[in-house]
């Protein structure tokens, strides 16, 4: 079934000019690039986003790192896409992401890990009404 997900390039990759490299893996693994834009996260939007973690150890951090720079927003489609978008950008912790996906090419830590990746259809949902409303 075709579906929509949500990508997020974190401020590690915008920094580093990675924008096009991650954005064309993504064409070229067969998602197509629905909507875009480019922002920076507030902490409400933090919050709102990352919900699940609020008050967890890593949070603090978490949220800080996502206010520290640009963050590219893609709206991505394809059949399969949220199932498939996980398996392109590999597991959270970068060093444990299989060879070739995002996270082990672009990852620098468990934080620092390169993209976001909605995890189900429902928080595909949300986070697109998040940063795209
Ligand atoms: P994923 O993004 O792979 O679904 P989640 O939802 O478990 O991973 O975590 C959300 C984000 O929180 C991760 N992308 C990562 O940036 C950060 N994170 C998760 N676990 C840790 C941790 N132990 N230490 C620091 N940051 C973490």
């Amino acid at each position: 079934m075709k579906q929509n997900t949500l990508l997020l390039i974190k401020p590690n990759s915008t920094k580093k000019n990675q924008i096009g490299e991650i954005l064309q893996m993504v064409e070229k693994n067969g998602f197509v690039i629905e909507e875009l834009k480019m922002f920076k996260m507030t902490s409400d939007l933090a919050d709102a986003f990352y919900v699940e973690h609020l008050g967890k150890g890593f949070y603090n951090e978490l949220s800080e790192f996502m206010r520290s720079g640009k963050i590219v927003g893609a709206v991505l489609s394809r059949e399969d896409a949220v199932l498939k978008l996980r398996e392109l950008v590999g597991n959270t912790d970068c060093a444990k992401a299989a060879l070739g996906t995002v996270r082990s090419i672009y990852g620098e830590s468990i934080g620092e890990n390169a993209v976001h990746a909605s995890d189900s259809i429902e928080s595909a949902e949300r986070e697109i009404g998040l940063i795209f409303k």
